[in-house]
């Protein structure tokens, strides 16, 4: 556990450097684990599962992280940002290209999930009867899901549609927490407005990480908070 007290006392030190501000508020209260994510991602991923069914999931190794949200939200396009890698996941124009839960591995301590999208009629309602139970099952009983980050665009903010999976997360007390796609496609005077709204709509659910996450796979913003969020993670859990 980082402590505080491993930092230089504020007061003991304008005292000895007059004139001298120093900005110490941030690292006075959270350790940064911006560096511990750069490495993490900087490491060979590689993909090493596909599952259709939850009685065909691979062997638990480490943790889990998972990407979740509707069809077309960007969760492949993340994963390829987060990774470095162009194509690692496949990414589409059109809704329903991820079809199964793809597990893709970074040595024994870490596991993103690429997951199939929900809320996306058009590919038959069998084809969504069978991705929303294999959604939903994956999300209720893998033992090894540190956190689910659950995707929502930037344009539209979270949504009706969104609401069947926050509540299998909130039930089963697996912690998740929003990220915010697509921000290039945003003006920047509107995302203070864009942070408050999703973080009020989140405040009172049980399972949900206050936090709120910005980022876009385009230009990069906030990929960097990403990796750091999972390495805090690993870090928290032992890993
Ligand atoms: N402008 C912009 N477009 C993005 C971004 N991320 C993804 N896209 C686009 O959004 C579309 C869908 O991206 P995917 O990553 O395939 O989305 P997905 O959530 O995996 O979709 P499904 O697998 O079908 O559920 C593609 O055309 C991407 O190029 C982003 O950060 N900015
Ligand atoms: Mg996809």
């Amino acid at each position: 556990m980082w402590k505080a007290h491993s930092l230089p006392d504020r007061a003991a030190l304008t005292g000895v450097m007059p004139g001298v501000t120093l900005d110490v508020s941030v690292t006075e209260t959270e350790p940064d684990f911006t560096e511990a994510g750069r490495k993490l991602f900087a490491g060979e991923w590689e993909f090493i599962w596909a599952s259709s069914k939850v009685d065909n999931l691979p062997p638990m190794k480490g943790f889990e992280f998972a990407l979740a949200g509707r069809s077309n939200v960007g969760k492949s396009s993340l994963v390829n940002a987060l990774t470095g890698r162009k194509a690692l996941a496949r990414t589409s124009h059109t809704p329903g290209r991820t079809q199964q839960l793809n597990f893709f591995r970074i040595g024994d301590k870490a596991t993103l999930v690429d997951m199939p999208g929900y809320g996306f009629a058009a590919v038959g309602k069998q084809k969504v009867e069978t991705w929303t139970r294999l959604i939903h099952d994956y999300l209720r009983g893998r033992q090894n899901l540190a956190r689910v980050y659950v995707l929502i665009d930037a344009r539209h903010g979270l949504k009706e549609v969104d609401e069947d999976i926050l509540l299998t997360l909130d039930k089963a007390a697996v912690s998740y927490q929003i990220v915010l796609t697509k921000a290039d496609e945003i003006k920047k005077a509107d995302i203070p407005s864009l942070l408050e709204r999703t973080s009020a709509a989140i405040i009172r659910r049980p399972a949900a990480f206050p936090k709120v996450l910005l980022t876009s796979s385009r230009d990069g913003l906030g990929i960097e908070q990403m990796r750091a969020s999972i390495a805090r993670l690993l870090s928290e859990r032992g890993a």
